[in-house]
């Protein structure tokens, strides 16, 4: 099938899902389409059957706001002209599904029916989509998709909730290969650059924006390393970064934390780590809690949306009420406190981190598109 899939190209978890289901897709054979307003971050292959279409927003001073919906939906009409896509996954609401939809309009005036999937990823729905300068449209544009997914129970369920939906929204879990983590590239895990044997090594990984409780992840550090050596890896960008280095400052904890910027490379962050904290206030699912487990690490986090989907209470990790520190450090220290326990979670995070194989999630997004492609056979023949 030909695919043409929109996301946001940048760090941050819709990007990362669209890009790796890309990938896969070309794997199965399908020729797969990116357009977007950069090349994704982890797409570094361009394949054969991967193109990438970047859609350019010229500056124009009349202009306080660049239209990027207008540019990305004529981009999205011309790429599905020239290359015969069959179908459009759009990955984030905002804006992608509402310039799908015009895409859509303006290729049906030309006679084309082109499928549209949107997939739900989060705060496209409980933090922007819902805002009352938006959600009409939103609204709108779910109810325009062919298909519509969310990442998880709890998020279809926020959905529902915050919208007048007319759809049926379909849950399709976030994924990751494990075939990648059964022979990493990466030979050796390089601890030493990072801690002293003795120390252990606690992880965050996130676009540091204030949903995801920056001031919690330090704060609850601050209290394990009370109680034992261990030193914190902070691994993103974004604006809270500067509050969270100068909270280190303020509680004498600087040079035991480490701010790497953003990576493409977590896993080699991620196979030394011991611990992984996620305090956040929303989120929709926690991919980087996955992708943490996958590398036998334990999580910390909240019990906020559909977290408690991926990281299980008592035994890949534990759950607390958002912003409760105090609980997050006491848990912390539960894990960390003996090598035996601490290897008893890590089992236990890698064996439920596969039940998120892509290779039980690929199905299900095959059949959507098989579904979605009959609507067009069913609109080309009437
Ligand atoms: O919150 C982020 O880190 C980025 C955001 C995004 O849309 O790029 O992530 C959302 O989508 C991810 C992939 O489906 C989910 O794993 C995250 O939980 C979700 N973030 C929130 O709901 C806050």
């Amino acid at each position: 099938m030909k695919i043409a899939i929109v996301c946001y190209p940048t760090f941050g978890g819709s990007g990362v899902v669209a890009t790796e289901l890309g990938i896969a897709l070309a794997d199965r054979g399908h020729e797969v389409h990116f357009v977007t307003y950069r090349q994704p971050v982890r797409l570094d292959l361009l394949s054969q059957r991967i193109h990438f279409h970047e859609v350019h927003v010229p500056e124009y001073p009349l202009f306080h706001y660049q239209p990027y919906e207008l540019a990305l939906s004529s981009k999205l009409v011309d790429t599905v002209k020239l290359f015969g896509i069959e179908l459009l996954h759009v990955h984030y609401a905002i804006p992608h599904a509402y310039a799908g939809y015009m895409a859509k309009k303006m290729l049906e005036e030309e006679g084309i029916y082109l499928p549209m999937i949107t997939t739900l990823h989060g705060t496209d729905i409980t933090l922007v989509g819902k805002h009352p300068f938006y959600k009409t449209a939103v609204n709108f544009s779910i109810n325009q998709s062919d298909v519509v997914t969310s990442v998880s129970e709890n998020l279809k369920q926020r959905t529902l909730e915050f919208f007048d939906i007319t759809k049926e929204i379909e849950v399709v879990p976030n994924f990751i290969d494990i075939s990648k983590y059964e022979n990493p590239s990466y030979t050796e895990c390089q601890r030493s650059s990072m801690a002293k044997d003795d120390e252990r090594i606690i992880t965050h990984i996130s676009n540091f924006r204030p949903v995801k409780h920056i001031p919690d992840v330090i704060h609850i550090f601050y209290k394990i390393q009370k109680e034992i050596p261990a030193k914190l890896v902070m691994v993103g960008e974004g604006p809270e970064k500067e509050n969270a280095e100068f909270l280190c400052e303020q509680l004498g904890i600087t040079d035991k934390v480490h701010f790497l910027g953003n990576s493409n490379e977590i896993d080699r962050i991620l196979c030394f780590s011991d611990l992984f904290l996620l305090p956040s206030k929303a989120e929709s699912f926690g991919l980087a809690a996955l992708e943490a487990m996958v590398n036998r690490v334990p999580v910390i986090s909240s019990n906020a949306g559909g977290i408690p989907e991926v990281n299980i209470h008592g035994v890949t990790g534990y759950l607390s009420d958002v912003g409760d520190v105090d609980e997050m450090a006491s848990n912390a220290l539960k894990i960390l406190k003996d090598d035996e326990t601490l290897e008893k979670f890590k089992d236990n995070a890698a064996r439920v981190a596969k039940k998120f194989d892509i290779l039980n999630v690929l199905p299900l997004y095959e059949a959507i598109y098989l579904k979605a492609y009959k609507t067009r056979l069913d609109a080309t023949l009437k």
